[in-house]
């Protein structure tokens, strides 16, 4: 378009616009006048129909507009009652080993007083390259072959103003297959006083989620952006410009660096022939000296209370996850328990509806101990009504659970030879593993009893007849019945 065009359009535009606000400033006026001669009662209603309307879009437009809120710091446990919730948990036999080599390890730091800073960031950010740069004498565990890294490392270095601190590398993040070690990075990063977090180029929704789960934990955090060589000077300012955007109040500072790595390149020889070779590339990584010297000013010391802070939120996490496990191991034991019982009390019926009796002993009996497992407190009233809901539920799907027990009976010839009987105690063992599994499930996410929701369990559970779940049930039923001691 051409110059006088696009003149000539602006200026249509101007005269339209102050046309609307002409006509608009006109409106008003008319209407002013009109309310003025409005009677006075009529005047106040209005004006206060029209004060509300006004306030609401107002909040309408704040609650929009609102600075977002801070995300909540996570929970901090006191050490003591960690300690005594990993050795409840050693008492009931779970592995606590790594939990408590973790608190090992927090008191080890402490006492050790160097200021440790991990490298951390995606596969091939460039993060043992850094390590290169800053501790010139180390020799790095890496992967022969790939150059990648597997494990954790630490190597001593020194900051430009002589105080010497230990690196941590760590394996990338991100990589296919890599959870495990994914895990322990972050642990690792937990662990340090402070974190440089490695990217390529700018960050991906994954990325931020990573920067934002260390910011959670309080860690000091600078966001590097390595292989600055691969840009020219616009994009870097853009790309840094974004990266700013990306990591407000989360990263202290932003910044760009050149950590060296290798690189190879086609040398043509004086016959005429090529080889490869390999050089490496020179580092430049003033600008993270300087922010690094900066984030770490206070010292092990002063970032100390901060890093065991998040190392102890780490580790309550960890607890947790444990003690969920745990629990979830107990209660299948429980059930297990239970269906066996039950398998025993059908074959045990000896007057018709006797096995209801003993049945329904063992479902308050189960109801009981997992609500105990699961530190829900029961009264004998809602135990009952449990149970009566479960019986009703069951009474209607006694035809699936019958269907599945019957189809149970022919995909394993095992059951057939047991003799009569075994297709009601197979039925009761199904009933006891979906009732139990039903009600730990809805235990453990909602730490109530909550009667719907468990009830809508339990009739997915009697319709679920995949084959592992059935075949343990199966010679659940076929090692009772032959030997219905042994629990
Ligand atoms: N262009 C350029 N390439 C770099 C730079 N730093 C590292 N690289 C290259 O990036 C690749 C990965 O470098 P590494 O240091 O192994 O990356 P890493 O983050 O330790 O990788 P993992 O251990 O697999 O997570 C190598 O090919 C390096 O040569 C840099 O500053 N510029
Ligand atoms: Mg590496």
């Amino acid at each position: 378009m051409s110059r006088r065009l696009r003149l000539l359009f602006a200026a249509l535009a101007i005269a339209a616009l102050l046309w609307l606000l002409f006509a608009a400033a006109e409106r008003f006026l008319a209407l002013a006048q009109r309310f003025l001669a409005l009677p006075a009662p009529l005047q106040w209603t209005l004006g206060l129909v029209l004060a509300t309307f006004a306030a609401a879009g107002l909040a309408v437009l704040w609650w929009l507009l609102r600075p977002r809120r801070r995300r909540r710091p996570l929970p901090v446990p006191d050490r003591a009652s960690l300690e005594q919730r990993i050795d409840k948990l050693r008492e009931h036999g779970a592995d606590t080993g790594a939990l408590a080599a973790e608190l090992g390890d927090l008191d080890q730091r402490r006492l050790g007083a160097r200021l440790y800073v991990a490298l951390f960031g995606e596969i091939s950010t460039g993060k043992s390259s850094l390590i290169r740069a800053l501790a010139p004498d180390a020799t790095l565990a890496s992967d022969a072959r790939g150059g990648t890294t597997r494990t954790v490392g630490h190597y001593d270095s020194i900051l430009p103003d002589g105080r010497p601190l230990v690196l941590a590398d760590v394996p990338g993040s991100r990589e296919g297959g890599g959870e495990v070690r994914e895990r322990e990075a972050r642990q690792e990063a937990l662990r340090a006083h402070a974190v440089i977090y490695l990217c390529a180029g700018d960050l991906t929704r994954g990325q931020v989620d990573e920067l934002r789960w260390l910011a959670d934990f309080g860690k000091p955090l600078l966001l590097v952006l390595n292989k600055a060589d691969q840009w020219g000077e616009a994009e870097l300012a853009q790309l840094l410009d974004k990266l700013r955007a990306q990591s407000r109040g989360i990263a202290s500072a932003v910044v760009a660096i050149s950590a060296g790595g290798g690189e190879r390149y086609q040398r043509r020889l004086a016959d005429g022939s090529t080889e490869s070779v390999e050089r490496q590339r020179k580092p430049a990584i003033e600008p993270l000296l300087r922010a690094l010297a900066r984030l770490t000013a206070a010292g092990a010391e002063g970032l100390e209370p901060r890093r065991e802070q998040a190392v102890l939120a780490g580790l309550h996490q960890r607890t947790g996850t444990l003690e969920a496990q745990t629990r979830a191991e107990t209660a299948e034991r429980i059930v297990r328990q239970y269906a066996r019982r039950a398998i025993v009390g059908a074959m045990a019926a000896v007057a018709p509806g006797s096995d209801l009796v003993i049945q329904g002993v063992l479902a308050t009996g189960l109801t009981r101990a997992l609500a105990e497992l699961y530190g829900v407190k029961l009264s004998e009233v809602q135990i009952e009504d449990f149970v009566r809901q479960a019986r009703l539920t069951l009474r209607t799907g006694s035809s699936i659970v019958l269907a599945v027990a019957g189809n149970a009976l022919k995909a394993f010839p095992g059951l057939g030879t047991l003799g009569g009987g075994v297709l009601h105690a197979f039925a009761y063992a199904l009933i006891f593993d979906s009732m139990g599994r039903a009600l730990a499930a809805s235990l453990a996410e909602r730490q109530t009893l909550d009667q719907d929701d468990a009830d809508a369990r339990l009739k997915t559970l009697l319709a679920d007849a995949g084959s592992t779940r059935l075949r343990q049930l199966a010679t659940l039923t076929m090692d009772t019945l032959r030997e219905p001691r042994g629990e």
